[in-house]
């Protein structure tokens, strides 16, 4: 017998639409773009051990073809399925140097889109899990192509954020502002299905993230958090340490079971690693939505204002509790 309990993605959107009759549909009908794109990427990141398309994009293959790097197929997958609908006036991608602005020919409509087609590239020849990373602004241009003041927005202005997960299965979370719902793949009937429904974070977490590589590189105050972290301080702040290197696996890991990811600023790199617009603000938007916090060791993420497509910025993000004690011990250990 057919689950009559069976919630699709489809489903979940079409009930929002009708809790929302004023809406035009085009943001549900763009997640939902986004939700198709995601299925035809998952489908090459599961091929990608049989297939011919790990490597550099620049490699040839047996045949004489130019191979196609994955994060090269994620990019252009997300373009041609979202880029011509009508529902959006300017791309931009962490792949891209430049946004690319919908010709008018393709009607372009009232959403700017940023992505990262597929975070975590040094984990893709080891079947480690990678992620897509999307951010939804609405237009502040008046019409035609999109502009790229209507990319270069606060995060606190997304009108949707999410990722979608590579894993064991394939995840996909995502915010509108009214909570974060997460939808498994379900391979035998192809849709995703919801499995979380309003996400919360709890506010202390298991887990602290880390790349402990660079530590010779940090300010006192983070030397400091992380060895309040391992127990040195005999408050209660220990936890165990879980870094994967992808970010969209180590958030997606600390938003369900609580924890804190810290890609600070060090001495190689003084903005930190991450950007701003592709990684760290979607990223913001579901943490605040799930009860979280996100900052750049001073200000809340979602409320930076970005001045360039492509900036970085540190990111200490996850359990609120969690945020709230590094940005504090870092405020003391460091000064403002
Ligand atoms: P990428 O966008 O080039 O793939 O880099 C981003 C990745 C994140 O997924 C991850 O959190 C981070 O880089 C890991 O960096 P590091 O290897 O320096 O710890
Ligand atoms: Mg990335």
């Amino acid at each position: 017998m057919p689950d009559s309990t069976v919630v699709t993605i489809e489903r979940f959107f079409l009930e929002q639409e009708r809790l929302h009759p004023q809406a035009s549909g085009d943001l549900t009908q763009l997640l939902y773009d986004i939700a198709l794109a995601s299925k035809i990427i998952s489908g090459y990141v599961r091929r990608a051990g049989l297939v011919d398309i790990l490597g550099a994009a620049s490699d040839t293959n047996v045949y004489g073809e130019r191979q196609q790097k994955l994060d090269v197929i994620a990019n252009d997958t997300m373009k041609q399925m979202i880029s011509w609908t009508g529902r959006v006036c300017i791309m931009a991608s962490e792949e891209d140097e430049v946004p690319f602005p919908i010709p008018a020919e393709f009607n372009p409509g009232k959403y700017a889109v940023l992505h990262d087609p597929l975070d975590g590239s040094s984990n893709f020849d080891f079947n480690v899990s990678i992620g897509t990373i999307f951010s939804i602004h609405r237009r502040i241009t008046e019409a035609g192509p999109g502009r790229l003041e209507d990319c270069l927005q606060k995060g606190r202005n997304q009108v949707a954020a999410g990722y979608v997960m590579h894993g064991s299965s394939t995840v996909l979370v995502y915010t509108t502002g009214e909570g974060v719902h997460a939808f498994t793949m379900d391979p035998t009937i192809g849709e995703f299905r919801l499995i979380n429904p309003d996400i919360r974070i709890p506010a202390v977490g298991k887990y602290y993230s880390i790349n402990e590589s660079y530590s010779d590189r940090w300010s006192d105050g983070y030397r400091r958090v992380v060895s309040s972290f391992k127990g040195s301080d005999g408050a209660d702040h220990k936890k165990n340490a879980r870094y994967i290197g992808s970010l969209v696996a180590d958030f997606h890991r600390n938003l369900l079971a609580g924890g804190v990811f810290m890609y600070p600023a060090d001495s190689e790199s003084p903005q930190g690693k991450l950007r701003l617009m592709y990684e760290a603000s979607p990223l913001a938007f579901i943490a605040e939505q799930a009860g979280g916090a996100a900052s750049d060791g001073r200000r809340p993420v979602l409320d930076i204002q970005p001045t360039a497509l492509h900036q970085r910025t540190p990111l200490l993000i996850g359990s609120k509790d969690d945020v709230a004690f590094v940005e504090k011990t870092i405020a003391e250990v460091d000064g403002a």
